[in-house]
């Protein structure tokens, strides 16, 4: 697709990245943001070293802490010696506290120490593009060797969803006061959480929270691993390196069902998804419109439909 000098410039590109130099790094994700033609040359070159990072993503109501409490963890992961890409996603606000984490980690490390680094996805775009390019992002700090990647969403609407799709080990955080125990439920954040974690211990209503969480857990049919729930001040640290144990400890145990081969049947389907929904909703195609007619008088149930559809229109 891309021209002579272009493909040069890409080569050198991906060649610098997989060195691990943090401007290839960050040239290489703007590259991904903006969609560029360069963009599959450069995901073409990770795709061979994906696997090998924990993928950890935190989600919870806005302000419950979950920057704050990143910024302990990525302190934990440090200190351990390992290596850490953050993607913040904030689908109501460009601006916010994300970035502003971003630029302070930065800040305090040197510019050339590859041993953290924070980037923001900006909020433009649908909930589905932001999903895309955050997943895109994840891979390429995966690829360029990152320890921990870790995902920061704000749970609300579908955007926990998208995280659940590309984590290994799934962070809730909640906060007391908040009331955002019940909007957990609500928003089907306890649905995806691998560990719940009550923020704000040092607040006096934090046990009551606590209390009320292990209760609607308790309530629930229990069929996978049980959810733990953890108590931490993300202010202080206190409770951080159990939150590092016990996420490393549920990776081990989640780790034999990721093979490669997993993850890429999952990004075709995905793909494939948007192909036939991209297809049926927007081509000028009469056989269409006539199975839609044979819908809409009752003839043909939804699902045979898009089995014939599926069967008669993409097969080609
Ligand atoms: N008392 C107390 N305050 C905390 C704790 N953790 C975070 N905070 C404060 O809570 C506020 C929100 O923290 P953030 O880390 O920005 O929360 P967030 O969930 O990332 O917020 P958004 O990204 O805006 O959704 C800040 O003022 C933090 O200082 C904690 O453990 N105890
Ligand atoms: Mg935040």
């Amino acid at each position: 697709m891309s021209t002579g000098s272009n493909s040069e410039a890409t080569t050198d590109l991906t060649a610098r990245l997989l060195r691990g130099e943090p401007a290839a790094l960050a040239r290489a994700i703007t590259e991904v943001e903006n969609e560029t033609t360069e963009m599959s040359a450069i995901l073409r070159a990770t795709q061979p070293r994906l696997g090998k990072a924990t993928i950890v993503g935190f989600t919870g109501a806005p302000g419950a802490g979950k920057s704050t409490l990143i910024s302990a963890y990525i302190k934990v992961l440090r200190a351990r010696d390992k290596t850490v890409g953050v993607v913040t996603v904030d689908p109501s606000s460009p601006f916010s506290r994300g970035a502003i984490l971003g630029d302070r980690i930065r800040m305090a490390e040197h510019t050339t120490d590859l041993g953290v680094f924070v980037r923001s996805v900006a909020a433009r775009g649908h909930l589905g593009g932001i999903s895309r390019t955050t997943a895109r992002i994840v891979d390429i700090f995966d690829a360029v060797g990152k320890d921990v990647v870790i995902v920061e969403t704000v749970g609300a609407g579908q955007s926990e969803v998208a995280v659940a799709e590309i984590a290994d080990i799934k962070v809730v955080v909640c906060a007391p006061g908040l009331g955002d125990d019940v909007q957990a439920i609500k928003a089907g954040l306890l649905e995806i959480a691998d560990i719940l974690v009550v923020n704000k211990h040092d607040l006096p209503s934090a046990d009551t929270t606590i209390r009320s969480l292990k209760a609607m857990l308790d309530l629930r049919n229990n069929n996978r691993d049980a959810v733990q729930v953890l108590a931490t001040v993300a202010t202080t640290g206190v409770g951080v390196n159990e939150l590092a144990e016990t996420i490393e400890s549920k990776c081990t145990m989640h780790r034999p069902t990721r093979s490669p081969r997993t993850r890429i049947r999952r990004v075709l389907a995905g793909i494939a998804g948007q192909i036939v929904e991209t297809h049926l909703q927007d081509t000028d195609d009469s056989a269409i419109d006539a199975v839609c007619d044979a819908v809409q008088r009752g003839d043909l149930s939804f699902e045979s439909a898009a089995q014939r559809l599926l069967a008669e229109r993409l097969g080609r």
